[in-house]
């Protein structure tokens, strides 16, 4: 069985967390997740703390498991939602797109495991120093909000950097890419794209017909002139954002106004011409809708199989 320091640390079966992918995280899918065995995440997103109060106490009410809830830290309702994680005692926060140093010390207080995600080594430093008890390294293989590193060059040097366990992110689909990440010095792997595919997570049927028609290049990046680049599919919404971007005649205040509501146009409405479907380059290896317990089923036999297999290359 695939098992690692994360089980112990995180209290779960398998070292595989859930994505917190904004707008399409909700309790259901974190439940699910969480009771087939893997970390399942909410995701705050830009949503108001009052519908994440709600959000965990009905993932409370599905599972018995621990699960987390994944906090943007660009939020401006982000101060508000990690005073919610502390009073209800979330078993785990994980943090994106921002440095989560001034809230740690009452996360760790609260009891709060703080797991933060991070795109570079000097990152990953400052959270392990400031009490994170594991690292998520993302590399920009990854949907949604990216760096520059790549999940190959990121997870070693990540690993070389600190004394916590780390967790691989961004580009990994399936058991050969859990087992990769092993390899690379990962004690576990957090999974977004493919649970997008999860019969419990409730996006659009646009979205997920989008996913399982997209092929090894159907991704792009947008918003590297805002400065927070974004991996989604692409749809007419991504490549007039990416048009606008570099025409100097818009102005950022215009860019950032195309892309509010764009994510909830894309999970909620299914709309192409507005919509930014976020997902990771595996988007193109997915073939089939399956439950979150199918999913991490195979994530977790396939890296048990690979694993095994690897050893036949040593003579
Ligand atoms: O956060 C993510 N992925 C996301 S957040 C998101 S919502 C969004 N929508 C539009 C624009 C921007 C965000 C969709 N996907 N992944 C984790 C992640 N964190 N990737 C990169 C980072 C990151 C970037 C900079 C973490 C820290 C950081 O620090 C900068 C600083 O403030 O020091």
């Amino acid at each position: 069985m695939l098992n690692s320091p994360i089980c112990k640390l995180l209290n779960i079966k398998y070292p595989v967390l859930q994505g917190g992918m904004a707008w399409i995280s909700d309790a259901k899918l974190a439940a699910a997740v969480s009771n087939a065995g893997g970390l399942g995440l909410i995701a705050a997103g830009a949503a108001p703390s009052e519908h994440i109060t709600e959000q965990v106490k009905l993932a409370k009410a599905l599972t018995d498991k621990p699960f987390g809830v994944n906090i943007m830290l660009m939020s401006p309702h982000a101060d508000d939602i990690a005073k919610v994680v502390a009073e209800e005692r979330v078993p785990v926060v994980t943090t994106g797109a921002g440095n989560p140093s001034k809230y740690m010390a009452e996360w760790n207080h609260a009891g709060v495991k703080v797991v933060p995600v991070v795109p570079s080594v000097g990152l990953a430093k400052l959270a392990a120093r400031c009490g994170a008890v594991a690292i998520i390294a993302e590399g920009g293989e990854a949907g949604g909000h990216v760096g520059e590193i790549t999940t190959m060059a990121l997870v070693p040097q990540v690993c070389d950097a600190v004394d916590v366990p780390v967790i691989a992110a961004g580009g990994i689909g399936d058991g050969r890419g859990v087992a990769a990440a092993f390899m690379l010095g990962a004690s576990g792997v957090q999974v977004g794209t493919r649970f997008l595919l999860a019969n419990e997570c409730s996006i659009h049927k646009n979205y997920k017909a989008k996913v399982l028609s997209a092929k090894d290049i159907d991704t792009m990046t947008t918003g590297k002139r805002l400065g927070h680049p974004v991996r989604q599919l692409k749809s007419p919404f991504a490549r007039n954002m990416f048009a606008k971007e570099y025409d100097a005649n818009v102005t950022n205040d215009e860019l950032e106004e195309m892309l509010s509501g764009s994510l909830k146009a894309a999970a909620v409405d299914g709309c192409q011409q507005n919509g930014s479907f976020m997902a990771g380059q595996i988007a193109g290896m997915l073939k089939k809708e399956q439950s979150a317990h199918e999913i991490i089923e195979d994530l977790v036999q396939g890296a048990e199989q690979t694993l095994r297999g690897a050893a036949a290359w040593v003579k």
